[in-house]
């Protein structure tokens, strides 16, 4: 890559997570002289299989954000999925117009994914091209400031790194000091929820003709993928996308923080805002979300455990997953710290199983490409590792099933926190629980097949002698960890019947996998 050439005409691709004017190649950009490309091909289709609606999602939103382009004045070659031209990869495109625009010097901003980065560098490589690659400046933290922040520490803690993004931005700030007295108030947001609570749902958006006619060319050329299409309820473009966040902002907020980690039958959303897929394809920016709900605090509209933790969501978690993912790849997605090898179950694709909560997870993941932090994590991703299931597999499961997935959140995610497949690089003990914590924090259990108060024996909850065997199968490795140490005392303190009861029981639901 070289510097750029001021006198030359661009070729500007614009991927389908880049849907932003501000985004960093278009910023710099001359509309008189440039000219974008976007191309909807069926390598970034398939590189998982991606449930429909996010297939339906991104092709919409693209060309939305394509027709807001041409009305804005910029000169436009959008390559349609179904065009006989269509050579199928964005390489491939980009050859394409580049022998329609001999003179053009190509700019695309970096690729959210590392995968994709690769596969351009790699065009430029072998065809020749000045590829010039500006950092994505949609994020609050660079890959140098991350760098820096990280270099040197023994441990990677997303809590100090969420402080040092608090005071350099200014969120949540009275003075040198956090709001309220303390930085972080996740004690007060564990509480369960009830049916009687009054229950917002996620701002719908009705289909119009370009979403409908892209439904119908999903239907056809993905119908063996995962997941419902109809009914559609996604923003598609940025003025729904922030009616999304004001509808989000003024009904569930104030409930966000309490019950944050709440789980409920029949109940999809809570209080949880649905908004990472607008955000991560470019429709909201991290920063204005954050700064619309900090000013709901101000307002006096929603209470600080709720914004607080909102925003800590966002510049703490994201943040620190894109960071992490940056410093880690490649190879992180094939890390392995248990040596886990079993196959991912076939209901996760099914949804068919007796397992009250993981049935629930997984239909609504079926039918909304959504399920909420904590079916992520204590239900689906808890069981995956407990069974120990490949996390690959699991990996590869995540980034296909949800409207909000790319590798660059996900894999931290999914590796990382739920998976503790890094070994411990950036969470500081496996999220591994038993059925005791999805009876506190949900109704699940009451209607399950299975007693989530029995240990062992064929109808006992699966985590339960799951959650065991996975500490006495792995004691080598986290036996040492001061953070499960009350656990380990606990197993060593049972007698020998009870740990092999334990065990028995969980090779049972292993087999019967
Ligand atoms: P809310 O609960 O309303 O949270 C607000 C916002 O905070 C989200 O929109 C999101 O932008 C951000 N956020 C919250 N938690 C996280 C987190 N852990 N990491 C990064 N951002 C976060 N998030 C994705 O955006 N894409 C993924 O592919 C993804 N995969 C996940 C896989 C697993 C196993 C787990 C445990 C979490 C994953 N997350 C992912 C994080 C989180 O679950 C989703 O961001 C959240 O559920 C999206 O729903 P929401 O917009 O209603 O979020
Ligand atoms: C997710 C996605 C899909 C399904 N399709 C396209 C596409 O056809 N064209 C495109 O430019 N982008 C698409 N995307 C988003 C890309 O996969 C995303 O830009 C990369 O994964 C980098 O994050
Ligand atoms: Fe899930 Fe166990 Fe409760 Fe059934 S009993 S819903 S399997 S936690």
């Amino acid at each position: 890559m070289t510097e750029p050439d001021l006198s030359r005409p661009k070729l500007i691709l614009v991927l389908g997570d880049q849907l932003s004017f501000e985004i960093a190649s278009l910023r710099a950009a001359d509309r008189q002289r440039d000219t974008i490309l976007m191309a909807e091909v069926a390598e970034e289709a398939s590189y998982v299989p991606h449930h429909k609606k996010k297939i339906a999602f991104v092709f919409s939103a693209m060309r939305h954000f394509a027709a807001e382009l041409e009305a804005d004045g910029w000169t436009l070659r959008y390559v349609r999925l179904d065009d006989p031209e269509n050579s199928d990869t964005l390489s491939g495109e980009l050859s394409r117009a580049i022998a329609d625009h001999p003179k053009a010097e190509v700019v695309v901003t970096e690729p959210a994914e590392y995968r994709l980065k690769q596969a351009l560098k790699a065009w430029a490589d072998s065809s020749g091209q000045d590829l010039q690659m500006p950092e994505d400046d949609r994020f609050l933290a660079s890959h140098q400031e991350f760098q820096d922040w990280a270099s040197g520490r023994k441990q990677l803690r997303m809590e100090y790194f969420y402080r040092e993004m608090r005071r350099k931005h200014g969120f949540l700030m009275s003075g040198d000091n956090p709001e309220g007295g303390q930085w972080n108030f996740d004690s007060e947001n564990r509480k369960p929820a009830t049916g009687d609570l009054f229950m917002p749902a996620p701002q719908d958006n009705s289909a119009d003709d370009i979403t409908r006619e892209v439904m119908d060319l999903v239907e056809a050329r993905f119908s063996d993928n995962f997941g419902a299409l109809h009914p559609f309820r996604y923003a598609v473009t940025r003025k729904d996308a922030l009616e999304a966040l004001e509808q989000f902002v003024t009904q569930a907020l104030p409930c966000f923080g309490s019950y944050q980690d709440a789980m409920l039958t029949g109940e999809p959303f809570l209080y949880h805002s649905f908004l990472a897929q607008y955000i991560n394809i470019g429709l909201l920016g991290p920063m204005e979300v954050c700064r619309r709900v900090e000013r709901a605090y101000y307002d006096g509209d929603a209470p600080l455990n709720s914004v607080e933790g909102f925003i800590r969501q966002i510049i703490g978690w994201r943040e620190y997953m894109r960071g992490i993912y940056w410093l880690k790849m490649p190879g992180y997605t094939d890390e392995n710290y248990f040596d886990a090898k079993r196959d991912l179950p076939e209901f996760y694709w099914t949804g068919q199983t007796q397992m009250a909560c993981m049935a629930a997870a997984i239909g609504q993941t079926r039918d909304e490409a959504y399920a909420h932090h904590i079916q992520r994590l204590m239900v689906t991703g808890n069981f995956a590792m407990l069974a120990g299931i490949d996390p690959h597999q699991v990996h590869e499961w995540y980034l296909a099933v949800y409207g909000d997935a790319y590798e660059w959140v996900e894999a931290p995610n999914v590796i990382g926190m739920s998976q503790f497949a890094d070994g411990g690089l950036l969470g500081s003990k496996p999220y591994a629980a038993s059925g005791n914590y999805i009876n506190k924090m949900s109704d699940y259990c009451e209607s399950c097949h299975y007693n989530v108060k029995k240990k062992t024996g064929p109808d006992a909850c699966p985590f339960n002698p799951l959650y065991w065997d996975f500490l006495a199968r792995n004691a080598a490795k986290l036996r040492g960890n001061p953070r499960l140490a009350t656990m380990y005392s606990t197993w060593e303190r049972m007698g020998d019947d009870k740990k092999k009861a334990y065990r028995d029981s969980a090779r049972d639901v292993l087999d019967a996998l």
